[in-house]
């Protein structure tokens, strides 16, 4: 075209249990689509530099007591917050691999009881990824891993329920890695 691009570029979403591989296997796939000449940049939710991410990252390290819904919340909000800058990098033709998405943000919060409907609603608006990519591991294997149980959440019981809530949203076009 006349300058502009005529590409859109691809939003590819990893997504699993903590400490599946997602981070190393976002990596890779970075330096793959690198190696290919295509622009691409690595993207992490929560994004912990912002100020919202900030307030998570402190929940998660155990410093702050927030509800369960507040904490959906802003999780979801994070996401939005950063969603017109996607929009923008994928329109320019930047290919984004993230690590977690929307579904962490589902599952994580119906793991804890919330409703799961309820928990769907927040993430409606925010762009759709062309590609999901669920790294399955079962719960004990990832609980063996190295930094396992620093953060909230990393507890075998709490990722078996998390596991079962992503196999709730889990469809045909996810490409599941074992
Ligand atoms: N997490 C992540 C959520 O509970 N909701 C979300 O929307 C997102 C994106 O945060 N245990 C949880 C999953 C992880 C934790 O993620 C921090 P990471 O990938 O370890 O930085």
């Amino acid at each position: 075209g006349n300058g502009h691009v005529d590409k859109r570029g691809a939003l590819i979403v990893l997504e699993g249990l903590d400490r599946c591989g997602k981070t190393t296997q976002c990596s890779r796939l970075v330096s793959f689509l690198e190696g290919k000449g295509l622009p691409v940049e690595a993207w992490r939710f929560p994004d912990r530099s912002t100020n919202i991410g900030k307030i998570i990252s402190s929940y998660l390290t155990d410093n702050s007591q927030l509800d369960d819904q507040t904490v959906h919340l802003l999780f979801s909000a994070n996401r939005w917050e950063k969603r017109w800058l996607m929009e923008n990098k994928l329109r320019n033709g930047t290919t984004l691999v993230v690590d977690r998405y929307s579904y962490s943000g589902v599952s994580f919060s119906a793991a804890k009881g919330l409703d799961i409907e309820w928990c769907k609603a927040p993430e409606q608006g925010l762009i759709a990824p062309d590609i999901v990519v669920y790294l399955d591991i079962f719960p004990e294997e990832a609980a063996k891993r190295g930094g396992y149980g620093i953060e909230r959440y990393e507890q075998l019981e709490f990722q078996g329920k998390v596991a079962h809530c992503y196999k709730i949203l889990c469809n045909s076009s996810w490409k599941v890695l074992f």
